[in-house]
């Protein structure tokens, strides 16, 4: 079911996917409300956190926004993701309820692992949604898996596989796209390049500059783009995956962006190796406004009307808070529930 929300954008009633139809207008507002929905939301986890409302590990995605939402501008319902340690905006993107999102940060029983996961577990499958993951690089080859199941199949569905400059060091980085190139499987490996693998600097961990010349290793298209550009990241995804959705194979899609905070906000001194002045840089080069002027001048949408979009998000983010205040805990005799899956019938262990 369709529905238009408050600010204009449409959306699917149940999810907060990328709209499958519409206007190029409904995609856009879609993008920008996307951003916001991010934006504020790991904003406010930083304070619930420091208030001592949520404990955990956490992992900012405030910066990187625009990553998350130009690649799956392009996704279907039933495309697949696969996400990081720093997972919240790709959760929000591919269009996770932000409800269950914050009750499992509130470690409560209504969040996606019955809040016994946290962030760094979270996923739902009835979006593709394959999981963060705390071990870097190891979402790679579970991508190349999904691309496998895909291929057998014989769907037009992709997998949108999402890490960091970091996990492009591991060996499962290579593992995983060369059995990727060497089967043609549909997915689209996006390297969220920040700059930096927890606290040591790109030019510390490697030598290599663009990390798209990477696909040359496996012969495969590859791409570096403006990561703080939502449209220049759309369109390069959309070729991708329209490469991949046709049979043509994957491809690495670099995005080039920056984290505004530290590497984790349970961790004290995380800024460690980076000056104020590259910061403050950075923060210039905001993803949102840069995307709320070019909607106002191309006259897609008023300063009034982006404020309105906003103001969607800030409801949505305090029914999140409320609804995850309220909900029961995980009640100790159901600790090991879910942890094993049930043996299918007819199997003994
Ligand atoms: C296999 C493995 N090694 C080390 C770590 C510790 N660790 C967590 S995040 C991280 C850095 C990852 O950097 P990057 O891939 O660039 O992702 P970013 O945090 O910048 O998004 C490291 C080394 C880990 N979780 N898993
Ligand atoms: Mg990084």
């Amino acid at each position: 079911m369709i529905q238009q929300d408050g600010g204009g954008a449409v959306t699917t009633a149940r999810t907060h996917a990328a709209p499958l139809i519409g206007s190029e207008r409904d995609r856009l507002l879609w993008m920008y409300k996307t951003m916001q929905r991010i934006r504020l939301f790991d904003d406010r986890i930083v304070r619930l956190f420091n208030s001592g409302r949520i404990t955990g590990a956490l992992h900012s995605y405030v910066g990187e926004e625009a990553v998350a939402v130009g690649v799956c501008a392009n996704l279907r319902p039933d495309d697949y993701l696969v996400s990081t340690h720093r997972g919240h905006g790709h959760m929000l993107a591919k269009g996770a309820d932000m409800d269950r999102m914050m009750a499992e940060l509130f470690a409560k029983e209504t969040g996606y692992c019955q809040g016994k996961g946290g962030s760094m577990h979270i996923v739902d499958m009835s979006l593709g949604i394959l999981g963060s993951n705390g071990i870097v690089g190891a979402g790679i080859p579970i991508a190349s898996g999904a691309g496998t199941a895909i291929k057998i199949r014989g769907t037009d569905q992709v997998v949108s596989c999402h890490f960091g400059d970091g996990a492009s060091n591991t060996g499962a980085f290579h593992e995983g796209i060369n059995l990727a190139a060497t089967w043609g499987l549909p997915v689209v490996f996006v390297i969220e390049n920040n700059l930096y693998a927890q606290f040591t600097p790109q030019r510390m961990h490697t030598k290599v500059v663009d990390l798209a010349v990477r696909g040359q290793a496996y012969d495969i298209p590859a791409v570096s783009v403006d990561g703080n550009d939502v449209l220049a990241v759309s369109e390069a995804a959309g070729e991708a995956f329209a490469r991949a959705r046709s049979g043509k194979g994957p491809s690495i899609l670099e995005c080039k962006t920056f984290r505004w905070f530290g590497h984790a906000i349970n961790n004290p001194g995380s800024n460690l190796g980076r000056d104020q002045a590259e910061i403050d840089a950075w923060k210039l080069k905001d993803p949102i406004p840069r995307f709320a002027k070019v909607l106002v001048d191309r006259g897609i949408a008023t300063e009034a009307e982006l404020e309105g979009l906003k103001r969607v998000v800030e409801e949505e983010l305090e029914h999140s808070i409320a609804f995850a205040e309220a909900s029961p805990s995980p009640k100790p005799e159901d600790a090991l529930r879910h942890v094993y899956s049930e043996l299918p019938e007819g199997c003994e262990l």
